[in-house]
């Protein structure tokens, strides 16, 4: 009996781990890989236990400093069958609440290191002990020309740059378990088959920018004295 009720705990406790992983997400948090490990990236490749060819590694140098600098390798082999897109996915660190916790967009090096042009587009969704409820993808992909060398690129998660694969953008972003970076040729496709190596590192949780924060609030202070104006005109103007 004891031990259907440990049984009972664990499978709480597992059930739970998704909702303790949605307040993950933090402005300023960076995967820079100097800890040898691939920071929780990893590609999944569904209920079958398919065994992806060549999983992201960690690499001890030749990041964006150069020499002694670790990155996150991503390897896809082209065609069909396991391992054949470029996708990796973090359900650690990036899951969580990107509305509540200000984050406005992911900036990240990237180095495509082998012979195809890849498109990158980041996924946002919401599995919890079952299918997705809610997906948003970037409405517009990142072109990173191969052999291109190390180069910034950002991600903007800005609500009205991500497009509704399922469910909508908004409960996405507020919910999401796990963040997916894919190359996707089509927009709003599946990813693709490509046979390519991507570099990856820095990755970066950027704040929603402070002039627009400013900006919101002076539009929001002016259309409050706006309407302090027009109560005080219409208390003035009603008849006594
Ligand atoms: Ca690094």
């Amino acid at each position: 009996m004891k031990r259907f009720a440990a049984c009972l705990f664990a499978a709480a406790g597992l059930a739970l781990a998704p909702l303790d992983a949605a307040s993950a997400i933090t402005v300023g948090q960076v995967d820079d890989f100097e800890d040898g490990t691939t920071q929780g990236w990893t590609v999944a490749l569904g209920p079958f236990g398919a065994v992806h060819p060549a999983p992201p590694a960690n690499v001890a140098s030749g990041g964006p400093a150069g020499a002694g600098d670790n990155f996150l390798m991503l390897t896809s082999l082209g065609g069909v069958g396991p391992g054949s897109r470029m996708t990796a996915m973090n359900g650690a660190q990036w899951s969580g609440d990107y509305l509540s916790a200000n984050v406005g967009a992911i900036g990240m090096w990237v180095n495509n290191f082998g012979q195809s042009d890849l498109n990158l587009q980041l996924f946002v969704e919401d599995p919890s002990g079952g299918p997705p409820a809610n997906g948003a993808y970037s409405t517009d992909s990142i072109f990173v020309a191969a052999g291109g060398g190390w180069t910034p690129i950002r991600f903007s998660l800005d609500p009205d740059d991500l497009t509704a694969a399922f469910g909508s953008v908004q409960a996405a972003l507020s919910g999401a378990t796990i963040l997916r970076l894919f190359h996707g040729p089509i927009p709003g496709g599946q990813g693709q088959g490509v046979a390519a190596q991507l570099g990856v590192d820095n990755i970066e949780a950027i704040p929603v920018p402070e002039p627009a924060t400013w900006a919101m609030m002076i539009l929001g202070f002016g259309a409050v004295g706006l309407a302090m104006r027009r109560g005080r005109r219409g208390r003035r103007l009603r008849p006594a």
